[in-house]
């Protein structure tokens, strides 16, 4: 069974982080009503909402993605890079200490999981506004324990991302070795032996999708871009979600997902 942790949009939403957008007003119920569909989707898709308690003095926490990173072995939280984003840490660790072992990222390391795009073993970790070296390094020490333990395979690889707040505002995985990309955030050739769609060129936010296992869930704003996933074949649901895009929020960052089965057994080194 796929789990998605979730929470329901603060009360203060208007007070939220903005780096590369301009503060429009968001109107609170219709951001909940959208963020109410996204959970409907998901769970259209089999997928069970594990919905945690309302924090409404923090004004990003719906945005549960950049708080943590969720692998079958393991659930690592983040040092967000945004200051005010940090309380948010808390209650996701309490969470999912339920479901896996918990590490946690620590100063001066910053990281935001919208930063980070999972391939397979490999993690593309996007440097940012938010996400620093001193973050992928220990990101990397915490992996080198888990392969250890679990005989995994897990890597990071650092790309620069620049113009957009996240790696995941750049890219994102939609099907088996194809990724939806904005060129003009990051550099294609940091994305090897991989498959891109390109968004369509007026539509540069188009490249945040939630893959469910053969699914895409898509903002239905992108109309052109989606005409591109549709030609290459991708299975498509779309929803309103343009009301948590004034708080630069996408589709991804409302969820972390997991399944809900036990880790992998540990690795018995070979005699
Ligand atoms: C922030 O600036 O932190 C929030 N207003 C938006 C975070 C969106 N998260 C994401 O893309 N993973």
């Amino acid at each position: 069974m796929k789990i998605a942790i979730t929470r329901p949009v603060s009360a203060n939403i208007n007070q939220c982080e903005l780096t590369h957008i301009t503060r429009q007003p968001i109107d609170l119920e219709r951001a909940r009503r959208q963020h109410a569909q996204y959970e409907q989707t998901l769970q259209s898709l089999g997928v069970e909402i594990h919905r945690l308690p309302a924090l409404d003095d923090q004004p990003d926490a719906v945005f549960v993605e950049d708080v943590a990173l969720v692998l079958d072995e393991c659930a690592i939280l983040t040092n967000p890079g945004a200051v005010s984003r940090r309380p948010e840490v808390d209650s996701v660790a309490d969470a999912l200490r339920s479901y896996r072992e918990t590490f946690f990222l620590q100063a001066p390391g910053t990281l935001d999981g919208g930063d980070v795009l999972r391939v397979e073993d490999t993690l593309f970790v996007g440097l940012s506004d938010r996400s620093n070296q001193v973050a992928v390094d220990q990101l990397e020490h915490i992996l080198h324990s888990i392969n250890l333990k679990f005989g995994s395979k897990y890597h990071c690889r650092a790309v620069q991302v620049s113009g957009c707040l996240h790696l995941k505002s750049a890219v994102t995985q939609i099907d088996d070795e194809l990724l939806l990309v904005n060129p003009d955030w990051i550099q294609e050739e940091d994305f090897p032996n991989l498959r891109l769609i390109r968004v369509d060129p007026t539509e540069p936010y188009a490249a945040n999708a939630l893959r469910i296992g053969d699914t895409v869930i898509y903002p239905s704003a992108y109309t052109k871009t989606k005409a591109r996933l549709l030609e290459a074949g991708i299975q498509v649901v779309t929803l309103e979600a343009d009301e948590l895009a004034k708080a630069e929020g996408a589709l991804t960052c409302c969820s972390l997902l997991l399944d809900d089965r036990k880790p992998p057994p540990t690795h018995q080194a070979e005699m």
